[in-house]
């Protein structure tokens, strides 16, 4: 194939011949060696390293060996041969790196030794281990305060590593944890903790095993969770009826062929997945909710009045719950055509919704970044578990909440206490197992980081892995945010452009990946991680290190909780990393729920944390799952008005060939996109009615009350299926447009997935003259 773009619609099914293809591509385009291929065979093994892939569990984690395409990009790309050291940044000033693109920079392989911004010459320069640390704990000493030091986590941290981390960083004295979760599904926290008493899903595979109705909200399995599909295909093959909730056609959501399946593949054949397709507008999903629970109640009115067996499940609301009359009327006043506008689905079309989730007997609701990236967030994803409620569709098998994870070790890293609003029993705790005086004051997240850091609160950012200047919102504000630090420090497997956004010093720590052993003083080592269903598991890497100079994460925050604290901690940070299992049991010390954690993580496959919802028993402030009243929001803020400008709101998307701001390749497969990412998804109609066509190039510009302009230039229109009025872009190209103050009520997780922007003929000379407000990231 050239690479000239090409943006035409996808036919086959998702998974299948394509995903086997595309696995031997990037194999060998990352110049894996032979052994690295059979990498692959010890991902989620009992024996082997955890997918860094995503957070979906493993069947099992014992038999068969799980096939994931994406999973094995993951693998490929931090099993490659090519390798940045020394003498690649002897050759690149940052200035000049900076030019490059995000995916150039990434592609250039993995980090060999810890490097150290040199001002007088703008390289990355050589440094010895024990000299960064010792830089880094001069830096902290010397802070006025230690809220001044900033300490972010992005999701593949082991267990192991963040409960040190925040050891370390507790002790140090603050309680400044942004994380990725902050950006991901901080309203699922929120929502459920409040509603059913634990932040977590309540379900585990066996649940889905035994499920009559799957429904999916704004999630992309077939991109980003492949093995779900899996799991949707098997229960669809026993009849289970999958409903999607998307305003794109998602390929992965509609068809699916399984590269485990041999006799499918041979015979092209592939599973039909969701049974129905609600294609809703973009943040439609709390009115969907709403008129599903209208219907229900109706329904459920109608057949008492008839003298016939109610609909709910009176005795579950009866003695589990609580709310219900004020929810009850507050769904009653709601209006069908408001229904029928805010979420772009008929009447009928909700009933329809509503119809299917009355035949279920065991219902499981997932969603993803469709739901949490938005203003209200946590209302919606309350009145999902709302309606899951109504039945009694929490806490008995087949039935269930789901939010899907992201990272790998995302749901492991909260539950080791990276969180910046920590619970005060927890902090107590930590006094008593470890003999010191944990700061109680919250921390900041990631939006509270890059305000601290604008506005000179913050001076030493720290990063536990991610990519922290492109992940976050509003680039441009946060890039210059991040410059205004006196040091910067990133632990990381690959170089990427947080580290080229530098404060006056700047580290780079490059450690081991999960792949690789991890060798201590008491031998190879393992890590635990825990999936998005609460499994807990070990996860030990095969390949030989990238470079003799890597650290495990443990290892370097042990050296620089050493360094930095000195005399001031008794905690025994070298005596810890020489054997993890002793970090372990410092980890059954503090939470009940990892008692005797050595011994049963040490069996194949791990185990349950357990989910007290899931157990009916409800950690709620009533005591009880709480049904949670909202009516329709009042209007946000008014938008600048723009004359005889269309507007549409943008959510933001993953493609197929990347992982966050991680880029695979070019191409998104199922959406039909070949060697482009700035493209715009638009439907037809509104393509037709900006007087344009599909593959001019346009620039989008958002619309916020603070009369900041921000704008994206140059991408290409493909008519899509999608609803009027709403488009699609790819993550994290399109940041520069998400303002830094517009995130989801209580949980201020940026609203990534509906933003207000007109679309306007790309104009290059415009481009030439503002291209430097634009960040690198976008222009490269
Ligand atoms: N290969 C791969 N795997 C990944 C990742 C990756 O980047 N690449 N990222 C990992 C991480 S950190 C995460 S959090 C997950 C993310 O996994 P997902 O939650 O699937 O993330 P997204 O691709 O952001 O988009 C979600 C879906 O929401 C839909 N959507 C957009 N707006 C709305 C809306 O208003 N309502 C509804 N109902 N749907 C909407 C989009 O069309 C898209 O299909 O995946 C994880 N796994
Ligand atoms: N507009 C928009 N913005 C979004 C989103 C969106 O949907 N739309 N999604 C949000 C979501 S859900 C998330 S989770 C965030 C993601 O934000 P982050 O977690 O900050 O970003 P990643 O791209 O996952 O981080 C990739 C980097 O991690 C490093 N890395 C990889 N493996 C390891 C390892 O084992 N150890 C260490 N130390 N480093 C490693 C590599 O250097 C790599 O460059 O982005 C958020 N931003
Ligand atoms: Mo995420």
């Amino acid at each position: 194939m050239s690479d000239r773009p090409e943006i035409k619609p996808y036919k086959g099914p998702a998974g299948g011949w394509g995903a086997l293809r595309s696995v031997a591509v990037n194999l060998l385009r990352q110049d894996v060696p032979v052994k690295g291929g059979l990498t692959l065979l010890h991902t989620n093994q009992p024996d082997g390293f955890d997918c860094p892939g995503c957070a979906w569990p493993d069947r099992e984690h014992a038999s068969t060996f799980e096939f994931c395409e994406n999973g094995a990009k993951a693998v490929a790309f931090e099993a490659t041969s090519r390798r940045v050291g020394p003498e690649f940044f002897a050759k690149h000033s940052v200035e000049e790196l900076a030019r490059y693109s995000d995916y150039w920079l990434e592609d250039q392989g993995r980090l060999t030794h810890p490097m150290r911004y040199n001002p007088a010459t703008g390289h990355y320069e050589a440094v010895a281990w024990d000299e960064a640390f010792a830089c880094i704990a001069s830096k902290l000493n010397g802070l006025a305060s230690p809220d001044e030091a900033i300490f972010y986590t992005s999701g593949r941290t082991s267990n192991e590593a963040a409960f040190l981390y925040q050891l370390f960083v507790r002790q140090f004295g603050t309680n400044n944890f942004p994380d990725c979760s902050n950006m991901c599904h901080e309203p699922s926290g929120v929502g459920l903790i409040e509603q059913i008493g634990v932040g977590k899903g309540t379900v585990t595979l066996h649940d889905f095993e035994q499920a009559d109705l799957i429904m999916v909200f704004g999630q992309n399995p077939g991109t980003n969770h492949p093995r779900m599909l899996g799991e949707l295909r098997r229960a669809v093959q026993r009849g289970a009826r999958v409903l999607a909730f998307n305003p794109l056609r998602e390929r992965g959501l509609e068809r699916f062929a399984d590269p485990q399946d041999a006799l499918e593949m041979l015979h092209n054949g592939s599973e039909r997945i969701a049974s129905e397709y609600y294609q809703l507008r973009i943040g439609g999903d709390f009115a969907v909710a709403a008129g599903m629970i209208k219907h229900v109640l109706e329904r459920d009115a109608e057949e008492r009045a008839a003298g016939r067996a109610p609909l709910l499940d009176d005795a579950f609301i009866a003695e589990h719950t609580d709310g219900f009359a004020a929810f009850r009327a507050e769904v009653e006043a709601l209006r069908w055509h408001e229904l029928e506008t805010l979420s772009g689905l008929s009447e009928s079309r909700i009933r329809d919704a509503g119809k299917r989730y009355l035949h279920a007997e065991r219902a499981i609701v997932c969603w993803g970044m469709g739901i949490t990236q938005h203003k209200r967030a946590v209302a919606t994803i309350q009145m999902l578990v709302n309606l899951m409620l109504l039945r009694g569709h929490v806490g008995r098998p087949g039935a269930g909440i789901c939010p899907v994870r992201g990272h790998s070790n995302v749901q492991g890293d909260r539950t080791m206490g990276i969180y910046e609003q920590p619970a005060p029993a927890f902090l107590d705790r930590l006094r008593d197992v470890f003999g010191f005086e944990p700061p109680r004051a919250h921390g900041v997240d990631v939006i509270g980081a890059i305000e601290a850091m604008r506005d000179g609160r913050g001076k030493v950012f720290f990063a536990m892995g991610g990519n922290f200047a492109v992940a976050t919102p509003d680039s441009a504000a946060t890039q210059a945010a991040l410059r205004q630090c006196e040091l910067t420090v990133h632990v990381a497997t690959k170089l990427n452009r947080s580290h080229l956004v530098h404060g006056q010093d700047a580290l780079i720590l490059p450690c081991l990946g999960r792949t690789e052993i991890d060798l201590q003083a008491g031998g190879p080592q393992s890590v635990s991680v825990e999936d998005s269903m609460s499994m807990v598991h070990l996860s030990g890497g095969i390949n030989a290190p990238a470079s003799k100079d890597l650290l495990s994460e443990p290892a370097i925050v042990a050296r620089l909780a050493q360094a930095t604290l000195g005399k001031r901690s008794d905690t025994p940070w070298t005596w810890l990393v020489e054997d993890y299992d002793r970090i372990r049991d410092q980890i059954a010390r503090v939470f009940e729920e990892f008692a005797d954690f050595n011994a049963r993580v040490h069996v194949p496959g791990g185990f349950h944390l357990g989910n007290s919802a899931g157990r009916r028993e409800w950690r709620t402030a009533t005591g009880k799952a709480r049904f949670m009243a909202h009516g329709i929001a009042a209007e946000d803020d008014p938008l600048p008005e723009v004359p005889e400008q269309r507007v549409f709101t943008l959510t933001t998307l993953r493609s197929h060939d990347q992982y966050n701001t991680t880029l695979y390749g070019l191409n998104d497969r199922y959406r039909g996109v070949h060697n482009e990412r700035k493209v715009v998804f638009a439907n037809a109609a509104d393509i037709a009615e900006l007087g344009l066509n599909a593959g001019d190039r346009v620039d989008i510009e958002s619309l916020h009350h603070d009369g900041v302009r921000r704008i994206v230039r140059g991408f290409v229109l493909a008519g899509y299926d999608i609803p009027r009025g709403c488009i699609g872009a790819y993550y994290p190209e399109t940041n520069p447009l998400v303002p830094l103050d517009s995130y989801a009520e209580r949980a201020r997780t940026p609203t990534s997935k509906a933003i207000p922007v007109v679309l306007r003929m790309h104009d290059p000379a415009q481009a030439q003259a503002q291209a430097r407000d634009i960040p690198a990231a976008v222009v490269g």
